[in-house]
């Protein structure tokens, strides 16, 4: 696909066409050569929603309390979008089994807009997805995007730094506080949810959780730790309350804004070195360094040689540096 087609897609999604916004979600996942140009449109149709990354072990109740902050973000007439991360699956799009189920009566609502993603052997690229699905979201009108991620590790931090809050989830287990320390999860966590606080050391946990917070510098947000029985519901208003008051903090003391402007950064010299690389191996394809590489490989020249060589020679670094030829079609 060329631009044209999608950029047209682009308009048909915002105007709020779902298949328009889901085939869009697809060329993200394949990082189809036409996305900066579906990026930067995007980019001047942002609307304001607040992303909020769900994070947590395995199995902790993420997906159930996504589903509860969810029907109460509606029932307060707000658009969500959900997206499902799952750094460990081969599986993607649409949404897997356990979240169908789980999510069930948001499949129908047309104010709700689920949508999974998957490594597909492509970690490092998995957090850029995720962040331009969810981007997507915003621009298609939600007012509110969450981000699921499983596991406890640096694939779902780079995930989670996208998120405007992030709500780390845990259960009474023993053993899981000390885990969480060491996973660095009391870095990267704006509130704290114990769930399934219908077990036994739920209270205890909280407790760990509060006194470990407050051996850090007390500036700016203290991070709240509640509890919550996602099934049942228990704990969901306030927790609903908590993320409210995040991103008011975020706005009131001017951080909401720095974080997004050290994103943007990060973001322009990631797409730059990405784009860089494309061209590189484009050019190594088309045979535009043909002869330097002959003569290294011979034993001519060393590395460094060849380096000095290509730096120096205008027309080859320029040919390094060319948009490279689509090949078949
Ligand atoms: N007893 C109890 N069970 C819960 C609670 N919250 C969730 N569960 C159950 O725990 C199981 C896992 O819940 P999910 O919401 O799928 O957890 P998850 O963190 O999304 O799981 P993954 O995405 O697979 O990591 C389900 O069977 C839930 O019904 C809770 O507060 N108490
Ligand atoms: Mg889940």
């Amino acid at each position: 696909m060329s631009a044209g087609p999608a950029l047209q897609l682009v308009e048909r999604m915002l105007e709020g066409d779902r298949v328009a916004l889901a085939r869009l979600m697809t060329l993200v996942e394949n990082r189809a050569p036409e996305l900066p140009e579906v990026m930067a449109r995007i980019h001047r149709r942002m609307g304001a929603a607040q992303v909020i990354g769900i994070t947590g072990p395995p199995g902790a109740g993420k997906s159930t309390l996504t589903d509860r902050i969810t029907a109460r973000l509606r029932a307060a007439g707000k658009r969500v979008g959900i997206v499902a991360v799952d750094p460990s699956s081969p599986f993607s799009g649409g949404a897997v089994l356990g979240d169908r189920i789980r999510m069930q009566a948001h499949f129908l609502d047309p104010g709700v807009f689920i949508r999974s993603l998957s490594a597909r052997g492509n970690v490092g690229g998995l957090a850029r997805a995720t962040r331009d699905v969810a981007r997507l979201l915003a621009a298609f009108g939600k007012d509110t995007v969450i981000v699921e991620t499983v596991g406890v590790g640096q694939n779902e931090f780079d995930v989670m730094r996208l998120a405007d809050t992030v709500v780390v989830v845990l259960v009474p287990e023993a053993g899981d506080t000390i885990q969480a320390m060491k996973a660095g999860l009391l870095e990267i966590a704006d509130v704290f949810v114990v769930n399934k606080a219908d077990r036994d050391g739920a209270a205890r946990m909280q407790t760990e959780l509060e006194q470990m917070l407050q051996l850090r510098p007390a500036a700016g947000w203290q991070v709240p730790v509640l509890q919550t029985v996602a099934p049942d519901g228990k704990g969901i208003a306030e927790l609903v309350d908590a993320i409210g008051q995040h991103r008011r903090y975020l706005e009131r003391s001017g951080e909401g804004a720095a974080r997004a402007a050290a994103a943007r950064h990060q973001e322009f010299v990631g797409a730059l070195r990405d784009e860089l690389g494309r061209r590189l191996e484009g050019a190594m394809r088309n045979g535009a360094i043909r002869d330097v590489l002959e003569r290294l490989d011979r034993g001519e020249i060393d590395p460094y040689a060849a380096l000095r060589q290509v730096l120096a020679d205008r027309r080859l670094f320029d040919a390094v540096l060319a948009e490279p030829r689509r090949s078949g079609s």
